[in-house]
């Protein structure tokens, strides 16, 4: 039987279009992180770096946006790739099983140094739990971040039902 596909990469790109949990780990050692919690006190778990990911899948290089989905919730941020390329990862594991819902797995995207909730592009709310899809494109994809803090507390409030 083999394994389910976690991670699905589409738009601007050239390679490897989805990741079994067994691609993540197999993503070369220099892109990943043993510990997040190393890196902040808040996470915990196994993680990669965007350019593993892109390392596999060639993004064309006119590529400015990675817009991260979450089927799971309806839950959507796009980022300027700029931004995030150096800074951004995919937390996929703890230990050596795929990383809890709870935690916002299998996979969940996280950029360490974010500023608060609403923001900025580079915000809290742009830490996309149960990632499922990530696009590449020339120009921002969707985004259905909170715009203020009314709709930011009815979205914490429908998190916490
Ligand atoms: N899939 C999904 N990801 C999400 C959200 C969400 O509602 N669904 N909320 C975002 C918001 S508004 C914030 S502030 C952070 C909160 O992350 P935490 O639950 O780990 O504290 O997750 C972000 N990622
Ligand atoms: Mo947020």
């Amino acid at each position: 039987m083999s394994s389910p596909v976690l991670l699905q990469v589409d738009g601007d790109v050239t390679g490897t279009k989805a990741f079994t949990w067994e691609d993540l780990v197999a993503i070369d050692a220099q892109w990943q992180i043993s510990d997040v919690n190393q890196i902040d006190g808040t996470k915990a778990g196994g993680a990669v770096w965007i350019r593993g990911i892109l390392d596999k899948v060639k993004a064309h290089p006119e590529s400015k946006y990675i817009t991260l989905h979450s089927v799971r919730d309806d839950f959507h941020a796009s980022l300027p790739l700029e931004a995030v390329l150096d800074r951004g990862m995919f937390i996929y594991r703890k230990k050596n099983q795929p990383l809890p819902v709870a935690a916002g797995g299998p996979i969940r995207f996280f950029i360490p140094d974010h500023t608060a909730c609403h923001s900025g592009e580079v915000d809290e709310c742009a830490n996309v739990k149960y990632v499922d899809r990530i696009e590449f494109s020339q120009k921002k994809g969707f985004d259905n971040r909170p715009l203020d803090d009314d709709a930011h507390e009815a979205l914490h409030q429908q998190e916490n039902l």
